[in-house]
């Protein structure tokens, strides 16, 4: 009865706000590379010194596509895999242990099950050993068709953790083109993850030279010059696909899939560098810059890009978003549709609250810290007293609870068999479920 009640809510309510845009089926067919750029925080690319932007190529493509510019990831201790895990399911991670390690023999709906219905080869694509969080594993719950890890690649430049961005993303184009030489009729579906632009940032001598002025000697300093290759190696990537045709017919989607582990004391110096005087401003100085509330959740946004040559979308979305409105957002352009996501369409949205699995929470107006129950203005910053009322407005734990119930239960097994036997009232036995 429970899991019926469950499956008929999520369904009504995901059926209800399935509603036709402009921008339904847009990019229906086409082929759809998904960069998971490692350690991509947004504020970098407000950064700017005497050697140029830090990411001047990353910025263009914002300017030219869909820009996601309130984007949070919602990851939790799984990092690189929990985005993975929300931005393929619509589900949030779970906040006590990683999806891809301790819940990699449930059933999800993924992007994968929806574009392999549409008749896409679904792959994956990582310089890092195919055991890395458990990807082997847990690809298979996602349904990839292909998973090309380190072994797959000649370790021919090591930059960081492991090979470069700008091997790996030579060699992915490579394996890209022979696909489509040997059947170019058949979509492809691919996720491209990066590694270079990783903590601790200190491969110096590989990033290639970029001077950040008077942050040199920081480590966020070492984030950009790590940044800077990183957006080095995604420009190479873009123009090499573009060279070989491949971006004809295509749609690039890009997210940051988690912030970078910068320090308050290093955000502080760069927020509180005074141009004029040439230097750092003090606490007490009345143009101090806090790193505080709502401001210091602000600084962990990622970018989240939907691009393609032609420039068919181009606008910056500012409503706030989370990593669990990514499927909704693209499966709606793709033309395709998860029956059970969590996360909304953001094309038909003007305000939108993220949930984190923590508990903390945004919308335009506020931004909620579960560790602290404190309640800040978005644009004040300020904290807002007596925030009982609006806090008690958001009902975080049902979202959170609702995610980890489907998780937990492997529901959507439960589900797949109510769908398939259109069996909302009915009582699921234990022979409608294939063993
Ligand atoms: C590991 C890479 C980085 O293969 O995806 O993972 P992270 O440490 O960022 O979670």
């Amino acid at each position: 009865e429970e899991v019926s009640t469950i499956f008929e809510d999520l369904v009504e309510d995901n059926s209800n706000s399935r509603i036709e845009n402009e921008y339904s089926n847009i990019f229906k067919g086409r082929d759809v590379y998904v960069i998971h750029y490692e350690s991509a925080q947004s504020f970098a690319m407000e950064q700017e010194f005497s050697d140029g932007p830090v990411t001047p190529f990353l910025n263009k493509m914002a300017s030219e596509g869909l820009y996601f510019d309130n984007f949070y990831p919602q990851h939790s201790v799984g990092t690189s895999s929990d985005s993975e895990f929300t931005f393929n399911t619509s589900l949030l991670p779970i906040n006590n242990g990683t999806v891809f390690i301790t819940h990699a023999d449930r059933e999800y709906m993924s992007l994968q099950k929806l574009l392999k219905k549409e008749g896409y080869h679904t792959m994956s694509m990582h310089g890092n050993v195919g055991d890395f969080w458990n990807r082997n594993i847990m690809y298979e719950a996602l349904d990839y068709d292909r998973f090309y890890s380190k072994d797959d690649y000649e370790i021919d430049e090591e930059i960081g953790l492991g090979l470069s961005d700008m091997s790996f993303f030579r060699q992915s184009i490579d394996i890209i083109k022979g696909l489509k030489e040997e059947d170019k009729d058949t979509p492809i579906m691919a996720t491209l993850i990066t590694l270079t632009n990783h903590y601790p940032f200190n491969d110096l001598e590989h990033y290639g030279e970029f001077n950040v002025d008077h942050m040199e000697d920081t480590d966020i300093a070492n984030y950009f010059k790590s940044f800077h290759y990183a957006d080095k190696a995604l420009q190479s990537f873009i123009e090499g696909m573009d060279k070989e045709g491949l971006l004809d017919n295509a749609v690039v989607v890009l997210y940051g899939d988690h912030h970078a582990k910068i320090s308050k004391e290093d955000f502080t110096l760069l927020y509180n560098y005074d141009e004029t005087t040439g230097e750092f401003r003090h606490r007490d100085d009345p143009d101090y810059v806090s790193i505080s509330g709502a401001f210091n959740k602000q600084l962990k946004r990622t970018p989240f890009i939907i691009w393609t040559k032609d420039q068919k979308v181009n606008e910056v979305v500012s409503t706030p978003m989370g990593m669990v409105d990514a499927l909704p957002t693209l499966g709606n352009m793709l033309g395709i549709f998860n029956p059970y996501q969590l996360g909304k369409d953001m094309m038909n949205l003007e305000d939108n609250t993220v949930v984190f699995p923590d508990g903390d929470w945004v919308n335009n107006e506020y931004f909620y810290s579960a560790s602290s129950s404190k309640l800040y203005g978005i644009e004040s910053n300020e904290l807002i007293e007596e925030p009982e009322a609006i806090i008690a407005e958001v009902d975080v734990d049902k979202k959170i609870e609702l995610s980890n119930n489907i998780i937990d239960n492997n529901l959507i097994r439960y589900f797949n068999v109510l769908l398939a036997n259109n069996k909302p009232n009915g009582h699921i036995v234990e022979s409608d479920i294939d063993k």
